[in-house]
């Protein structure tokens, strides 16, 4: 039974270091304790385990049928976030007493999550235990659409993430109205008030639809114009109940019946074979991409709103006024910023439905890609720069194909490019000679194995003209 880590970024565990760094620690302290002696090995194993890589999420939820069905791909990637919380809250369409679906179901999927834990870890590292998640589920402002104003423990718990001293950024998650997220808010203004910038440099709200209250325009847009949202106005709907017409055809077949039953929904367990389909196909995910958006698969997309990933691409709202991000446009569709990647990430998917009860060999793994070149790479007109992914892998062995494209709209050059070997690890860029000092190029390295299904892994490589 082999087990390897097929994140990219390893989990921490609670005895300490993530595992591809302690094998780098425990032969560092070999290496010391032969070169040095004994006394040198106490400061290195006092030294604090270096903190959790992972996005810090939380996810709040109006429980529609269609987040639900979102939160079953949610925890079938509940490796890949450090979860903060999990709360309910409501929306224009849903609060207690209003075609509510209760406070039960989370943890009704969390059982069935509990079912599958155990060969779930036979596939990758870092999955939260059951009882974990458990500790993290809360009810959140729930009486009414938009109300804002009682204490709960899910705004409570909101508060306290927001407050502490880890490091990097909360993803607060508005699945359904932001009121959760605005009660949290207004009760760090009003207790807090000298932690207000300390409090917008570290959350990131993802909105799913800004009118499922109205909290966001009328409260937190004024009070926190230096706290960065984005706001998925339109481009969720490309997952969302109208995917048939909104979803290309070669990418729709994803979403049919034929396929999502054969690789996502018979045969995966209790987990998956609860997801509430749609006579066996898509029914809707709309709030899918607010978590997505942080699945790390090389894209590059938590760096900056506009580069844009599995959970879509964002342009600034108003810029110099707030730090609020709406829909993106490419090739002028506002949904093709999601669509575009909805091959890769329903494979993507697929493959976490078979680890949820097949074994690591009869699983596929992502390839783990290695960019043998800088990250962002500053170049003159006309100059060619050299790409490459060579030493990329697989954990599985599978061979690996290769795609270097550019991704124009992220980037400000606005012409095409041309890429020489495109479908090589090792690629070269000609830099046109039109090409401005300061503009960008932005090329992804798209990285997929020849395993079942077949899965995708990025790199993304930014180039600066000089
Ligand atoms: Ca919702
Ligand atoms: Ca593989």
């Amino acid at each position: 039974m082999k087990k390897t880590s097929t994140t990219l970024f390893p989990p921490r565990t609670s005895a300490g270091p993530p595992a591809k760094f302690a094998a780098h620690f425990r032969l560092a302290a070999a290496l010391l304790a032969l070169l040095a002696g004994p006394l040198w090995i106490q400061p290195l194993q006092a030294q604090p385990a270096p903190p959790d890589p992972r996005p810090r999420v939380i996810v709040t939820t109006d429980g529609e049928i269609d987040d639900r069905c979102s939160f079953i791909r949610f925890l079938t990637y509940a490796n890949e976030f450090n979860i903060e919380g999990m709360i309910y809250s409501s929306s224009r369409f849903h609060w207690l007493g209003h075609t509510w679906s209760g406070v039960e179901w989370i943890h009704a999927q969390i059982e069935l999550y509990s079912r599958v834990y155990d060969n779930l870890k036979k596939h990758a590292d870092g999955w939260p235990s059951p009882d974990e998640l458990r500790s993290k589920v809360y009810v959140g402002n729930i009486s009414n659409v938009g109300e804002m104003e009682l204490d709960t423990p899910g705004a409570d718990r909101i508060v306290k993430v927001l407050l502490d001293d880890q490091p990097g950024s909360v993803y607060l998650q508005a699945w359904g109205g932001t009121n959760t997220i605005a009660k949290a808010l207004a009760k760090i203004q009003k207790e807090h008030p000298d932690q207000m910038d300390k409090v917008s440099r570290k959350a990131v709200i993802y909105i799913i639809h800004d009118q499922q209250d109205e909290t966001f325009r009328k409260y937190i847009e004024p009070n926190w114009p230096k706290l960065q949202v984005l706001v998925s106005i339109r481009q969720f709907g490309a997952i969302a109940y109208d995917w048939r017409r909104l979803i290309p055809l070669p990418h729709r077949i994803f979403f049919e019946r034929p396929w999502l039953v054969g690789n996502v929904i018979s045969d995966r367990g209790p987990l998956a074979g609860a997801y509430e389909s749609e006579n066996g196909a898509f029914r809707s995910e709309g709030d899918s991409p607010s978590f997505m958006h942080q699945i790390e698969v090389g894209l590059r997309s938590l760096e900056h709103p506009s580069y844009g990933g599995w959970g879509g691409r964002f342009v600034e709202e108003k810029p110099g006024v707030t730090n609020v991000w709406r829909d993106a446009q490419d090739d002028g569709d506002v949904y093709k910023p999601i669509w575009r990647w909805a091959e890769a990430f329903q494979r993507d998917w697929a493959a976490r439905a078979d680890w949820c009860v097949k074994p690591y060999r009869e699983a596929n793994h992502p390839p783990v890609i290695r960019l043998a070149v800088p990250k962002d790479i500053a170049a003159r007109p006309g100059s060619t720069v050299r790409l490459s992914v060579a030493g990329s892998s697989d954990p599985d062995g599978d061979t690996l194909r290769y795609s270097w494209w550019q991704y124009r709209e992220p980037g400000s050059y606005p012409g095409e490019v041309s890429i020489q070997d495109a479908s090589s690890a090792t690629a070269l860029l000609q830099v046109p000679a039109d090409a401005k000092p300061s503009q960008t190029i932005h090329l992804i390295a798209e990285v997929t194995d020849t395993g079942k299904p077949p899965l995708t892994r990025y790199a993304r490589v930014i180039v600066t003209v000089q």
